[in-house]
């Protein structure tokens, strides 16, 4: 009961919606838009954008399913106690962790930057991870909370696909997580390394998870 099968990359995959929650990773102004983050790295942060309608149309659905929907940021502290140097260091010297941008001080959590885009705000009873790394497991109580509601399977998108998205597939498969993947609800500065990405979750019998597109989860979900 309540179970249900989605097409998918290598194999149809069942899983069981009580059980399972949507993880949107770091749908944040500072990765989106520009003036933040992302292109403090120099990026081409509009390329990003396409993955915010799948998004907005998955997370309806899941909110319509009854899912568990839970959400990332990644930042740090204002004071920085949580920033490595060895990650501040990273980009052009003149706009780097911590330094004042057009959204306020960069990766920063309370500042404009740091927010999650307007499109997909997260509602009451939604969960928001504050996260100082790429993966979503680390430094948090993620798995404290999936944990406690029963969660085995996760449905994992956000940006970007080959950093945050797949750095915290990747800790979630060694927790015993099953992972699937809407490639459309992903986004990378840099498409060849979301190709590739797909094709890594999915290889040697899905070693990291399924691959699936948003239009294929709607079909299914209730
Ligand atoms: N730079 C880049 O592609 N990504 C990040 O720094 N963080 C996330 O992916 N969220």
């Amino acid at each position: 009961m309540n179970t249900v099968t989605v097409s998918a990359i290598p194999e149809p995959f069942s899983f069981a919606l009580p059980s399972c929650a949507l993880l949107v990773i770091d749908m944040q102004c500072d990765f989106i838009l520009e003036g933040g983050f992302g292109q403090s790295l120099g990026n081409d942060v509009s390329l990003l954008r396409a993955a915010i309608p799948p998004c907005q149309a998955l997370l309806q659905a899941a909110r319509t399913a009854g899912m568990l929907v839970m959400h990332t940021r990644e930042g740090h502290r204002p004071d920085m106690t949580d920033a490595y140097q060895a990650k501040v260091a990273r980009g052009s010297p003149s706009v780097r962790i911590g330094d004042m941008g057009p959204m306020g001080r960069i990766l920063i959590r309370g500042e404009a930057g740091h927010d999650i885009i307007p499109e997909l705000t997260p509602i009451d009873g939604e969960p928001v991870i504050d996260k100082p790394g790429k993966g979503s497991f680390y430094a948090t109580d993620l798995e404290l909370i999936l944990r406690k509601r029963k969660i085995e399977t996760l449905i994992v998108c956000g940006v970007t696909t080959e950093v945050c998205v797949h750095t915290t597939v990747r800790e979630a498969n060694d927790r015993g997580f099953r992972c699937l993947i809407p490639g459309d609800c992903c986004a990378s500065y840099n498409p060849e390394f979301h190709a590739v990405s797909m094709r890594m979750f999915a290889a040697q019998s899905a070693i990291f998870g399924w691959v699936t597109d948003s239009h294929q989860l709607l079909a299914v979900l209730p």
